[in-house]
């Protein structure tokens, strides 16, 4: 039998100094994986919570290397050195974190405005109309010049290879790459790719699919978003040459390999996590400041956004209470929503439509003191999602549309006793490794309201035949092999 390699954070570590020690290799996203800020007089460093940090962080630590994004922090300003540079991480620092500033102006055209007014709902082809607006598109435009422009002033004669993160730097490898074309180039876009069809909808879609162009390698999600991107490659720049079977465009003397590299969490850190003492004190708390006692408890854990498919699940619960009355009072639906973006319209009409469906639900079908549903609003600590993760019996991911769905494999790290059941939409990333959960159509409410009831009298056997199926995936297919499958991609001419 073949034994396949776990990788883990050491030899992942081990890897990067081996295959990059020629390189000077630079991370590039909007977001800072260490963000100062002021709490009273003190400053205070927090980490990015999410994979990506999780999975960079050695790498780069391992590397000496430098990231370079957005310092969106208060105190950012006042820790960096001359050169707009820190150390980190805080407590061990071993790589440079380089910040880039940008005027209010610059952060509303750029991030709120067509990063996630156009490109977001166009590539999540969301209900949401996308805004095309010119200026919004110019400061876009702007604002990955002045990143270009940073990271060239770090290479200078140097090798280097360059790793970019997603939809916000659509521009930016073209950019460095004339510049410079010796550079090693990649990208991950960790949003779906739409239908060309869709696409296409874009006023400046043939500067954006040049922009990406300027990669050596472009990574997505799921092998559907890569054979989107081919398409529509295909379909809107003429002079491309795009090889299917080989996944590669070739646009002038240039070819860059598109590839799926599906994202992932942190398996053995998350399984750990939820043996934790201090978890264990949260769960027990949870659950009596709660009234959950011995009911059954449905979990989600969403940002707060339209892609979510927050209120078609709300409807779904309706549903199924409404066809089930005899689980009132049994079952207890834990919702977790943390706002975010709550600077454009959208998502503050979402807030309310959610809230509002919520309070009808408790309203219809509540009784004494249980309700139906219970609404908390993050963020959370890590310590009180671990513990919601914990005494959650199903975990419900609706998306309509989404890259991954990194809560999915969240949940299924943290239930080492196996009896956990998910259910997952089939238009969330994670379906395609996840198939053994019991995935759903969240547009399709009655349906959706019924895999409740299948989930609840699931027999206990299968429950625990499924989880531990979908455990041994994750754990196989974790973060570190996620950052390591990249980097071997990247590297491996040089071998
Ligand atoms: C994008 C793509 C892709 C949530 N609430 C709190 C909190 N979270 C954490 C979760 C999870 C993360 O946020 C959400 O990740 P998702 O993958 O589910 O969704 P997006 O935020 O939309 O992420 C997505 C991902 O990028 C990675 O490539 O999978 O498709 O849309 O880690 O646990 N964390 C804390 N408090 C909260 O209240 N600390």
């Amino acid at each position: 039998m073949q034994v396949r390699q776990v990788w883990g954070k050491g030899s992942l570590c081990q890897f990067a100094k081996a295959r990059l020690s020629d390189y000077l290799f630079i991370v590039v996203s909007n977001r800072e994986p260490y963000i100062h800020s002021y709490q009273g007089d003190e400053i205070k460093c927090e980490v990015a919570v999410g994979g990506l940090t999780t999975a960079l962080d050695p790498v780069l630590s391992a590397t000496g290397s430098m990231w370079i994004a957005h310092g969106s922090g208060d105190a950012d300003r006042a820790t960096v050195d001359s050169q707009n540079k820190v150390l980190v991480p805080p407590e061990k620092p071993l790589y440079t974190l380089k910040r880039i500033w940008l005027s209010e102006e610059e952060i509303e055209g750029y991030y709120h405005g067509f990063a996630n007014q156009a490109l977001w709902p166009l590539c999540h082809t969301a209900d949401i109309e996308p805004v095309f607006d010119e200026s919004q598109w110019d400061t876009y435009k702007r604002v990955n010049e002045i990143f270009a422009q940073s990271v060239l002033e770090e290479v200078r004669e140097r090798k280097a290879l360059v790793f970019i993160q997603d939809y916000h730097l659509a521009l930016l490898p073209r950019l460095i790459k004339k510049a410079n074309p010796e550079l090693t180039v990649a990208q991950f876009w960790h949003i779906p790719w739409p239908r060309q069809k869709v696409f296409q909808a874009c006023p400046w879609r043939e500067e954006i699919l040049d922009g990406l162009l300027g990669n050596d390698l472009l990574g997505f999600q799921t092998v559907r978003h890569c054979r989107n991107f081919l398409t529509t490659v295909n379909r809107t720049i003429a002079e491309s040459k795009v090889n299917y079977e080989k996944a590669e465009v070739t646009l002038g003397e240039k070819k860059t390999k598109i590839h799926p590299f599906p994202i992932s969490v942190d398996f053995e850190q998350l399984s750990e996590e939820s043996q934790s003492v201090e978890v264990k004190e949260e769960t027990q708390r949870l659950r009596k400041e709660l009234n959950l006692n011995d009911k059954f408890v449905g979990l989600s854990i969403d940002r707060l956004d339209y892609t979510k498919g927050i209120p078609q699940k709300l409807l779904a619960i309706d549903r199924f209470f409404q066809e089930r009355p005899d689980y009132k009072g049994r079952v207890t639906f834990i919702q977790v929503v943390t706002p975010s973006r709550t600077q454009i319209p959208s998502y503050r009409k979402l807030r309310e439509d959610v809230d509002t469906l919520a309070e009808n639900i408790n309203l219809k079908h509540g009784s004494g003191d249980w309700k139906p549903v219970i609404t908390m609003v993050g963020p959370l600590s890590t310590t009180t999602l671990a513990a919601l993760r914990n005494m959650a019996d199903l975990f419900i991911v609706s998306s309509l549309h989404n890259g991954m769905n990194l809560v999915a494999k969240e949940f299924i790290a943290s239930q080492c006793d196996s009896e956990g059941i998910l259910l997952l939409s089939h238009f969330a990333g994670a379906a395609k490794e996840l198939n053994d959960a019991l995935l759903i159509n969240p547009h399709a409410i009655d349906h959706f309201a019924v895999s409740f009831e299948k989930a609840l009298e699931m027999p206990r056997i299968e429950r625990y035949k499924r989880m531990r199926r979908k455990r041994s995936i994750v754990k196989e297919n974790n973060i570190y092999k996620w950052a390591a499958d990249i980097i071997a991609e990247l590297t491996k001419n040089e071998m």
